[in-house]
């Protein structure tokens, strides 16, 4: 039963080649994902899974809840509490040689697993991942279809709140934040926020967070394109009939924002995926984590999520690293794209005392995965294109410029390298724009995790924090008594 399933989702072909070069483990982990998959819409497939996570959680706690996990040095404590393990996060996981893994799947096995577009689309579909990232199954092609029904039907955004966004001074406010105002103006319809004041009990937050997280998920291409097409379009907007019939939300993106290329329609679907989530510490999942913990609403806890990634050590540098791309085509002139040019321009951004954008990473120690699936989209649909040649070229100088620096623990590329040149040659060359829909497709993980959050009822955040003087008193006393 389960294979036969499995055969139906990946196709007879797909099957047979997957059996011939997938590690074992992989094809049984993606059996597994598949073995649950009777539901027919996400609400009723998330429900399933509650008690039996409630289950588990409470026998971890029961049986390990008093080991220690990790010791918090006091340099990790002054630190960004880099590589602590203090929290808890379902959604995904990050490997710091692997990359990111969605409920256990790498990318490349999420690109070959989950559902795509008919009658020929290449990349997952994102309401697969949200599918995925929600309940840890894979699902099947009419999962999918339900869940992009589903969105279609909630994607209209109220016309006040469109009316209040065109009223924003576009050209001095970044699309940022414009961005997270939209959010925040959403909220007066969450559900969360009304059933929590009518007193609906604990147990249940999950079904109203799970509800603000689907209608907010399905608002924001529409929201993002607004904002698109109010900042560099002089506020002439695609007429909604042509919105309208689209099903799936990868496209429905990419024709509010103006683009009609089924290659752009694809490049959405992808950057969508790739952007959903990277576990839990990362400033905006854990901006969203936190505030949610209040039991703000998932609309409050995302625009602070989104506040999180408009700065430019994460999510801004999908904007930055464009700049600097074009900046060093400037410098260079016409000059050729040798190695020792591009060395040099690079020693320059570093003595200036710039961050080079798009390199390094605070856990991932290689090239990040997302920037390898985004260089494979390049080498199909744009392998002549010069700014794709410039960021391959820089791909062999700039990890041994950073080596040479000696300072970064990750010389590689991360995803923010390569995204901006993909949309820049289909004609998105707002730079501006571009962490807004980082944004749009960071919805998918943090929200989701959000609904886990509030499943498993986690308390308010409150961790201890301490002063320099509270640090020095303590060792000291340590020592004299030792
Ligand atoms: N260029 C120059 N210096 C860099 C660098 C880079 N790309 N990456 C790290 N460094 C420097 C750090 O600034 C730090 O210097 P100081 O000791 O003087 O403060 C030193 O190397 C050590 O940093 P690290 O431990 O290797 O990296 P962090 O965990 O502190 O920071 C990150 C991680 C991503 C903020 C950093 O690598 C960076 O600034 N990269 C460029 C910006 C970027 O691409 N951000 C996007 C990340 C992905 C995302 O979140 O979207």
């Amino acid at each position: 039963m389960h294979c036969a399933r499995f055969v139906l989702a990946l196709g007879r072909r797909d099957l047979r080649r997957a059996e011939k070069s997938w590690p074992s483990d992989v094809w049984k982990r993606a059996v597994r994902a598949l073995s649950t998959s009777s539901a027919t819409s996400l609400q009723e497939a998330v429900r399933s899974k509650i008690e039996p996570m409630r289950a588990q959680v409470h026998e971890v706690r029961e049986r390990f809840g008093e080991e220690v996990l990790d010791a918090c040095t006091v340099n990790q404590a002054y630190g960004g509490m880099r590589s602590l393990k203090a929290m808890v996060y379902e959604t995904s996981l990050l490997d710091p040689q692997e990359g990111i893994r969605f409920r256990g799947f790498s990318i490349p096995e999420c690109q070959r697993l989950l559902p795509r577009a008919k009658p020929s689309g290449e990349q997952p579909l994102p309401e697969g991942l949200l599918w995925l990232l929600l309940t840890g199954e894979i699902p099947t092609e009419s999962q999918v279809e339900s869940v992009c029904q589903d969105l279609k039907r909630r994607a209209a955004v109220p016309p006040e709140v469109l009316r209040l966004l065109d009223e924003l001074p576009h050209e001095r406010m970044h699309p940022m934040t414009q961005f997270s105002v939209a959010v925040s103006l959403l909220q007066h319809e969450s559900k969360m926020a009304e059933a929590y004041a009518q007193g609906a009990p604990k147990s249940t937050f999950w079904e109203y967070c799970l509800e603000d997280a689907l209608t907010l998920i399905a608002r924001l291409p529409a929201v993002a394109a607004r904002i698109y097409r109010n900042t560099f379009h002089g506020g002439k907007h695609v007429p909604a009939e042509k919105i309208e019939k689209v099903d799936d939300m990868g496209m429905r993106l990419a024709r509010s924002l103006g683009f009609e290329l089924n290659e752009f329609d694809e490049l959405m679907r992808l950057y969508l995926v790739l952007h959903a989530d990277h576990e839990g510490g990362n400033v905006s999942a854990h901006a969203v984590r936190l505030v949610g913990s209040a039991l703000s609403d998932p609309y409050l806890s995302f625009a602070a999520g989104l506040n999180g990634l408009a700065g430019p050590l994460h999510g801004l540098a999908n904007q930055e690293v464009l700049r600097w791309l074009l900046q060093m085509k400037e410098k260079l002139g016409n000059r050729p794209m040798t190695t020792e040019n591009l060395r040099e321009l690079c020693w320059e951004t570093l003595r200036e005392g710039h961050v080079i954008p798009g390199f390094g990473h605070a856990v991932l120690r290689r090239t990040d995965p997302r920037y390898t699936a985004q260089r494979e989209f390049a080498l199909k649909h744009l392998p002549h294109d010069e700014m794709f040649q410039l960021v391959s070229k820089l791909y062999e100088v700039v990890p041994r410029v950073l080596e040479e620096q000696g300072k970064v623990k990750n010389p590689w590329p991360n995803v923010d390298q390569h995204s901006g040149i993909l949309l820049r040659y289909y004609g998105l060359v707002e730079s501006n724009f571009y962490t807004v829909l980082f944004g749009v497709s960071r919805a998918l993980g943090t929200l989701s995790s959000l609904v886990w959050d509030r499943a498993l009822g986690l308390p308010i955040e409150r961790p201890k924090s301490v002063t320099t003087q509270w640090i020095r008193e303590h060792f000291e006393k340590r020592s004299v008594s030792a």
